[in-house]
């Protein structure tokens, strides 16, 4: 008799930047989800499904959970709220290389309030960047943050025990069926999955005082056949002085996002992109719930 069929929920959780969104587009080595350098880059729930001949693991990839200053804050730590609570297994990712911050403790915090009797395993990443004396004491110091999680090394960057991790989640998910399909690696529409690209893009290049006003809209989204899609985007900013940043010295700025952008855009689409980028300023979108909403933020 085989083995029988395992699925559910993963929730994954941390605070920003620690690598959430890198780890699962490794895992399912297709990169679907938005990362970047700068923190509070995921801003919207998305699923990341693996699929096996005997397991379906259905991430939950979620917003960091920080002190929140706006709506659109207030907005994604909720998102990270709710996928705790409906989670199977919890996926916490913390930073090893570093000792815990004030923010891995509300993170431990929301999880033992949250999802206190649901299996935990404790990532920690950025195995490649930390130094060998300093390693046992910050592991410790996690650990002591979710005595109840397993811990588990990893780099996410350089997939190192990405297998281990896949099935020390999967051994933790009930006994239940395949709800999605083979080829479903996600729930989020192309469409969406570009907006978060072009974001990537910009932030990687942009300098600190912008990123957390940006937001990206797609406004026509055309097949184009063999020769393609075509893609036309506004980017959103909220001062002026912001939108002179994002278009640069002779447009050169938005040159560079463009062609980043549409570069991530044709490797997840395996299809030829145009892409057409404007910037607007839209002051204040982030604390404006018809903007939030109008921005797929509600
Ligand atoms: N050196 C190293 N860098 C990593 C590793 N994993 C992720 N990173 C980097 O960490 C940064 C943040 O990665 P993200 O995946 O966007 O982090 P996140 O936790 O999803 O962040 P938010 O969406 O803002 O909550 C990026 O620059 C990644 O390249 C790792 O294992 N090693
Ligand atoms: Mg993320």
């Amino acid at each position: 008799m085989g083995k029988e069929h395992r699925s559910g929920f993963v929730a994954v959780a941390g605070r920003p930047n620690v690598g959430k969104s890198t780890l699962l587009n490794a895992i399912l080595a297709q990169d679907i989800l938005p990362v970047s350098p700068k923190p509070q880059t995921t801003r919207v729930r998305q699923l990341a499904i693996l699929t096996t001949s005997s397991a379906q693991a259905i991430f939950v990839d979620t917003p960091g959970i920080h002190r929140p200053r706006n709506r659109l804050g207030k907005y994604m730590n909720s998102v990270a709220s709710h996928a705790l609570e409906d989670a199977d297994v919890v996926l916490c990712v913390f930073e090893v290389h570093q000792a815990p911050k004030v923010g891995d403790r509300l993170v431990a915090e929301a999880i033992l309030q949250r999802a206190p009797k649901t299996a935990t395993i404790a990532a920690l990443n950025k195995m490649d960047l930390v130094r060998p004396e300093r390693l046992q004491s910050n592991w410790n110091a996690f650990l002591a943050l979710l005595p109840a999680a397993h811990p588990i090394g990893v780099s996410a960057t350089r997939e190192d025990n990405l297998d281990l991790l896949t099935q020390e989640i999967v051994d933790r998910l009930p006994k239940g069926p395949q709800y999605y399909s083979d080829s479903e690696i996600t729930d989020a529409h192309e469409r969406d999955i570009a907006a978060d690209l072009i974001r990537s893009a910009a932030l990687a290049l942009l300098r600190d005082e912008v990123p957390h006003s940006l937001a990206v809209m797609v406004d026509e989204y055309t097949e184009r056949g063999q020769r393609g899609a075509y893609i036309a985007a506004t980017l959103y900013v909220e001062r002026d002085s912001q939108k002179g940043i994002v278009i640069g010295k002779r447009g050169s700025m938005l040159r560079e996002i463009g062609k980043q952008g549409r570069k991530s855009i044709e490797q997840m689409s395996g299809r030829k992109i145009y892409l057409d980028l404007r910037v607007k300023v839209w002051p204040g979108w982030r604390d404006d719930v018809k903007a939030l909403r109008q921005l797929g933020y509600g």
